[in-house]
Formats: C-alpha cells, sequence, structure tokens
C-alpha cells in the first residue's frame, strides 16, 4: 500500500474484491483452513467427551470443568488466515503481529492463530497445570501469541482491545486488533462504548459480530430490532458488511480486506458473520437444545424434536455446515480427495487424543504464592517497619494539591515518553473539569487523550494500553461514575495479572469526597468498593507533597493503582506546601502527623486534616494526647505502622468520612481486635458518615458527615472508658 492512496481502495463491500483474494489462495492455504476447522471441530468434540466422560480426576472424583462448544462455528478459523500471526511475528521472543479477543465460541480463532496448540485448548477447559493460564479460568487465550484471553463479561476483552489498538497506532505500529461478539453480545453497553471510541479515534480494529442466530436461548428478534447487526455501524460512522460465516474463503477475504483498511489508518470496520450455533450453549444445554447430547463425529447430525433449537432453521444450517461445504468445494475443485480428507480427519483425532493424555499426566495447580503475589506483578512493600514522623509544614506561599498532581503528571511525562493522560475533557483546550492540567497544554497537547462519555472504553483502554506497552493515567472525572464501568474495572483490570500473568501498570485518578455541598453524585468515597477486590492498589494521599510523589509513584508501578485525591483540598489554600522539603520527604506507608500517648487516631485524605484539628484541641482543652496516623495506601495497609501505634496507646480511634457500614476502616478494625486484643484498654472505635446517599444541602451534608465535635465526644469516651 502506498501513501497517498485512498481508503476507498479497500472496498470493504466489494464482492468482487473478496473474489480476488479468494482466487489468491494457494492449495496449501486451503488445505490448512480444512484442516483447522477438521482440528477445531475435533476438540470440540474432545471437550463435550471429556466433559461427559469425567476422564479428568480430582482426588479420584470426575471433574466434567466447564466448558463451551463451537459446533458449525468452525469457519472463523479462517479469520486470521490473510493476517499478521503466527510465529513468523515473534520477533527476538516479543510477539509483533495481530491481536485478536476470541470469545467461548471461538475456539477456531485460538487455534488458527495460536498454531493449532491443542493441548492449551483442552487444559483451559480441564484446568491442570501449565497454559493457557494454570488454571485459574477456564476461558482460552495466550497473550504471547496476540490472543487475549477471554473473559465471562462478554465484552470486556473488546474494551481492552481498543486501547492496545490506541497503543498500535500511537507508536504508528502496522497491527490489527480483532474484537468477536455474539448476536447477544452486542446488547452490552461496553460493546458499544468500544466502537464508538474506536471510531472516534479511528482505530486500527475489526469488529467481528458472529451472529448465530440465538444467545443462550434468547432468540434475534428479542435481542436487537436492527434488520443486519451490521446495520449498527452507521450509528458509528464505521463501514460494515455482513457475510456468510460459513464460507471460510469468505470470512478469511472478508477479515484479510477489512485488516488492510485499518492498518492503513481509515479505521475501524464492523464484520457480520451469519452462522448457526448447532450446539447447546454449553455442555450442559446440548441435552436441551439439540435433544439430546450429540454424536461425536465430524458429521452435523439432523435435530430430534425434543430440543429448542428452531427445528427448520438448524436443518437449513446444518446443510450448510462449513466442513462439509468446504471438503465437497476441495474435492470439486482436485485440491482434496475422499482418501486425503479421510486421513485429515484421522490426523486431527489422533491430535487430540495425543494432547488428551499429555493433559490428564499433568500435575493439579495449587495456590502457593502469598495472596499479593497472585494479583499483583509487584506487591507494594513499606520498607521501614519503624513509625515515619511527618510535619506537614503547611506554607501559604506553597504548591496546592491540585497544582501537585498537576505537577506529578508532568515529571512522570517527562520521565516516562509513553505515559499518557485518558479522560472525559482532559485533553485542550480544558485539561480536565477542573482545569488541573492547563499548564501542560502547550508542551504535553498530544499526551491528554479525550475520550467520548464512556467509563468502560477509559477503564478497558487504560488495560490495553498497558498491555500495549504504554503507561496510562486514566482519569474518573468523578470518582462516583466508576460504577459505569465496574466491569472494567472489578472484573478486568484488577483480574488480568491474576489470569493472564501479565503486568498492567496503569493508574485511575478518582478525584472523590465531600465537605463541598455536591450531593450524592459527586461527592462519595467509593474506595472501599474496591478494597475487597483484589488485584488494585489504593492509594489516597492528603497533602500536596504526598500527591505529587504518591501519584508518581503510582505511575511508576507495575500494577493497576486507583489514585483517590480528595476535591475538597485540590485548592485548599490551608494545606499548600512548599516543595523544597521534598528531598528529605518520605511517601513509605503509612505517616504519623500528630504524636501522643494516650490514644492513636487514624485516617486518611481530607479527614485527616479533621482529625489532626481534633487531636490539637483534644490535647489543649482535655489534656489527652493523641497519635495521628495518616494512612496514604488503603490498599495494602501498612498495618506495622498502625499496630506500633496502637501498642503504645491501647486505644484506637478510626475515622474517615465514608458511609460507617462496610467501609475500610471498619475491616481494619476488625483486624485490630483479632491481632491485638491483649494491647487495648477500650473497645476499637470506628466513625463515618451516616449510611444513606451523600446529601447535597450544606446542613445534610453537615448532618451526615463525622464532625469535630462527634469525633472528639467519641475520643473521650474512649479514654474514659
Ligand atoms: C455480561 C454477561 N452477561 C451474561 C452472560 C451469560 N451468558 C454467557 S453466554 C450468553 C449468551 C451469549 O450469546 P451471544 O453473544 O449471541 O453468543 P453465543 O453464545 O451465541 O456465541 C450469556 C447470556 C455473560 N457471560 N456475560
Amino acid at each position: 500500500m502506498t501513501a497517498g492512496t485512498s481508503s476507498d481502495n479497500f472496498l470493504i463491500e466489494s464482492t468482487e474484491e473478496r473474489a480476488r483474494i479468494k482466487a489468491s489462495l494457494t492449495a496449501q492455504e486451503k488445505v490448512k483452513l480444512y484442516k483447522g476447522m477438521l482440528l477445531t471441530r475435533a476438540v470440540d468434540n474432545a471437550l463435550k467427551q471429556l466433559f461427559l466422560s469425567g476422564d479428568i480426576t480430582y482426588f479420584s472424583k470426575p471433574f466434567q470443568g466447564k466448558g463451551f462448544r463451537s459446533l458449525g462455528q468452525e469457519a472463523i478459523y479462517g479469520a486470521s488466515l490473510r493476517l499478521k500471526t503466527g510465529s513468523g511475528y515473534i520477533d527476538n521472543g516479543v510477539y509483533v503481529g495481530d491481536f485478536a479477543a476470541p470469545l467461548i465460541r471461538d475456539l477456531g480463532v485460538f487455534l488458527s492463530m495460536s498454531g493449532d496448540d491443542v493441548a492449551t485448548a483442552i487444559n483451559a477447559q480441564a484446568g491442570k497445570s501449565g497454559p493457557p493460564c494454570e488454571g485459574r479460568d477456564f476461558h482460552l487465550g495466550d497473550f504471547s501469541q496476540g490472543l487475549l484471553m477471554a473473559a465471562a463479561p462478554l465484552a470486556i476483552a473488546t474494551c481492552t482491545l481498543i486501547g492496545l489498538a490506541l497503543s498500535f497506532k500511537r507508536k504508528q505500529e502496522s497491527r490489527v486488533c480483532m474484537s468477536f461478539i455474539g448476536d447477544g453480545g452486542t446488547s452490552l453497553g461496553e460493546w458499544h462504548e468500544a466502537i464508538n471510541f474506536a471510531a472516534v479515534h479511528q482505530l486500527p480494529m475489526i469488529f467481528c459480530v458472529e451472529n448465530n442466530q440465538i444467545a443462550l436461548s434468547t432468540p434475534l428478534g428479542q435481542q436487537s430490532r436492527a434488520r443486519l447487526f451490521a446495520d449498527k455501524a452507521l450509528g458509528y460512522g464505521i463501514k460494515a458488511l455482513t457475510i456468510n460465516g460459513n464460507d471460510i474463503e469468505e470470512v478469511a477475504s472478508a477479515f484479510k480486506i477489512a485488516a488492510d483498511r485499518a492498518r492503513f489508518g481509515s479505521g475501524p470496520v464492523l464484520l457480520e458473520l451469519e452462522t448457526m450455533r448447532m450446539c447447546g450453549h454449553a455442555h450442559h444445554d446440548d441435552m436441551l437444545y439439540l435433544g439430546k447430547d450429540p454424536l461425536l463425529s465430524f458429521a452435523i447430525e439432523p435435530l430430534k424434536d425434543k430440543g429448542y433449537a428452531h427445528q427448520e432453521q438448524f436443518e437449513k444450517w446444518r446443510q450448510l455446515d462449513p466442513i462439509k461445504l468446504y471438503e465437497d468445494k476441495l474435492i470439486d475443485q482436485g485440491t482434496l480427495c475422499q482418501t486425503k480428507a479421510h486421513d485429515l480427519k484421522e490426523e486431527a483425532k489422533a491430535k487430540v487424543q495425543d494432547a488428551i493424555a499429555t493433559i490428564k499426566a499433568r500435575p493439579w495447580p495449587r495456590l502457593m504464592a502469598k495472596d499479593a503475589e497472585l494479583v499483583f506483578k509487584q506487591p507494594l512493600k513499606f520498607m521501614s517497619k519503624q513509625i515515619r514522623k511527618t510535619e506537614f509544614n503547611f506554607s501559604q506561599d506553597g504548591t496546592n494539591y491540585l497544582q501537585a498532581i498537576c505537577e506529578g503528571v508532568r515529571l512522570s511525562f517527562a520521565k516516562h515518553k509513553n505515559a499518557l493522560v485518558l479522560g472525559e475533557d482532559v485533553g485542550p483546550p480544558y485539561g480536565n473539569s477542573f482545569m488541573m492540567f492547563k499548564p501542560l497544554m502547550n508542551e504535553y497537547a498530544d499526551r491528554f487523550v479525550n475520550a467520548p462519555i464512556s467509563e468502560n472504553a477509559i477503564v478497558g483502554a487504560c488495560v490495553g494500553l498497558a498491555l500495549g506497552g504504554m503507561l496510562p493515567i486514566g482519569e474518573m472525572q468523578f470518582n462516583d461514575f466508576i460504577a459505569c464501568a465496574m466491569d472494567q474495572l472489578a472484573n478486568n483490570a484488577a483480574k488480568t495479572f491474576f489470569r493472564l500473568n501479565r503486568s498492567v501498570p496503569m493508574v485511575m485518578r478518582m478525584p472523590y469526597g465531600g465537605l463541598r455541598s455536591a450531593g450524592p453524585y459527586h461527592s462519595q468515597d467509593t474506595s472501599s468498593w474496591f478494597y475487597r477486590t483484589p488485584g488494585l492498589k489504593i492509594m489516597a494521599p492528603s497533602t500536596p507533597i504526598d500527591a505529587m510523589l504518591m501519584l508518581r509513584r503510582a505511575v511508576d508501578d507495575p500494577d493497576p493503582v486507583l489514585f483517590y485525591e480528595h476535591i475538597a483540598l485540590y485548592r485548599d489554600p490551608k494545606i499548600k506546601q512548599d516543595f523544597k522539603a521534598i528531598p528529605h520527604h518520605n511517601i513509605d506507608g503509612a505517616s504519623l502527623v500528630h504524636e501522643g500517648d494516650h490514644l492513636s487516631i487514624i485516617s486518611y485524605g481530607a479527614y485527616v486534616h479533621v482529625v489532626r484539628s481534633v487531636a490539637e484541641q483534644l490535647s489543649l482543652a482535655h489534656g489527652i494526647t493523641a497519635d495521628v496516623l495518616d494512612l496514604r495506601y488503603l490498599t495494602p495497609i501498612d498495618f506495622d505502622t498502625i499496630y506500633e501505634s496502637i501498642k503504645k496507646t491501647g486505644r484506637v480511634l478510626l475515622v474517615s468520612e465514608d458511609t460507617r457500614v462496610g467501609s475500610i476502616l471498619q475491616s481494619i478494625a476488625c483486624e485490630i481486635g483479632q491481632e491485638l486484643f491483649s494491647y487495648l484498654d477500650a473497645p476499637v472505635t470506628v466513625l463515618g458518615s451516616r449510611n444513606i446517599p451523600v446529601p447535597y444541602a450544606p446542613s445534610l451534608e453537615r448532618d451526615f458527615l463525622p464532625t469535630e465535635p462527634e469525633i472528639i465526644d467519641a475520643a473521650i469516651k474512649l479514654i474514659n472508658f
């Protein structure tokens, strides 16, 4: 392709263009396609057989495993035929080819891109040691060969792919991402967010819809009112095409044109493949769909009258069995003969049997490493076992919290050429809705990437960017909106290292907090939602210097970090700090920001300043002196520092603005009770806000949050216990 060629040269809708590609297929390629479909069906049969037979055992009991079938959809094997995939695209041990995110029905995509790695395909269901993921999930993938692992929430990987595609585009790598989804999955918001994001950014992507006539048990008409799934592309301003998904050469040629187009920079394409699921949704569902468990052969049996599959439709598609059609075609052409076809079937079966034997012999995996080591590339460790004292040294002429975060980003950009900010309204002219990055708009305009209002796309894209070698600093405009992206954060970002054993160096900035009369959707502290989500680190600095240094640490960190920055602190003139103090500043673990003997008060974020004020009042008015600990890190919690302080004081009061019920502090209180019971002179006490949404009116917010007098009362009660 030469520069300057019009994108119209990639005639995605052109039958002639596809015919030209089909005509160029070599005999070798054709046999490869045929063999690939045979292998797909042989593996599919074997997975069903393993499910039924219980041949895999755990402590002598059959382990059926969980698995999905792809009967009738084997032509998807052809998608990657003319793409940049396979061992030829491994350079110095690094995969440099195209990427795909196959779903449960895409065994063929996995096999074709992995060099027919049958053992891994079978082991996904068996759950034994070894690839794809040491038994941690039953979905298939192999990142080192361009295969993102499928996830149960159907559009997860589609959002990851937009980030990966964005990384390819920014690095000017001529690589393409292929997303796969079923007709049912097209109803998911994440899928739409991803397409819109890819269209807006003109990403090198193919969005493949495999319309197999049914989603679990829901027929097309109850899924969508669109005439064709390809029609949906119109709304996103991208090209689309509907093809016969059972014609493997048609599939191969359509993907080739779409990929060329995407590589050229003409943006994404939606390919709808019409096909039919000729098996149940999953192994257990065959009985319901087909009316009985199928005979496991290379043919598709006629339907019995008892299943929920549509009888006439099933029969029509049975006549269009992609393997049978292609076999007949190749025999007609003389590329294949009956004997050779028979031999190839036996070869596929033998290959599968070998793989099963290997997998049966494999040991069962165990969880031997520590929890943090299973979910993080590099668990956070706090070096010092001694309490770190911090003098805040606020200065009227210093830097405020908002400027500090901007400075943290600026220094991270200077250090890492691959760092970028992704979020809503982050780019020029705004520099985010708090104008935080305005000072960087000239120097670093291209590092601030505006996203459509699509929280799932933002989080998923960050995961993909990170996997693609970038250092994304994502932004939730307000942390409250992370609820829209729960799937991408909790099921994607947090689980990627555990499932894929891949580092995900991403930061998600989470502007949060009350004290500003901003109501139920701009004031929450959502950190406790993620405290119990393994795989996410959480930081919550309370001062400008901490914010700047901890943000830099977050960007340098190889794992996903949620960065909770308190909006009420952004422009608070009382907490400005002189950055000259930075060389002596320590951001290791929790810090002691006020010292005393009678009580330990523990908090984080803006409430650190509230409890510090309380500590001073307690000392002046009541002669009670308190340690005040600023946690700074919410995952992991620096328990060593907490315990050291409590061992000295024997009393502990935990205070935050989060609703008390289910807060992080309640969880810490439980640990303290369990570990330090013998040191305690009074019950561990937790103060938080009331168990209602954050109210708007200033009077209501005051009633909602713990007030200074309430904290003082609680402290005195503890002392008098
Ligand atoms: C977000 C989400 N909701 C529900 C499910 C449960 N589920 C798994 S597969 C499936 C049907 C999917 O249908 P479709 O997208 O058409 O793909 P097909 O199974 O037909 O290949 C459902 C409802 C899921 N995995 N993820």
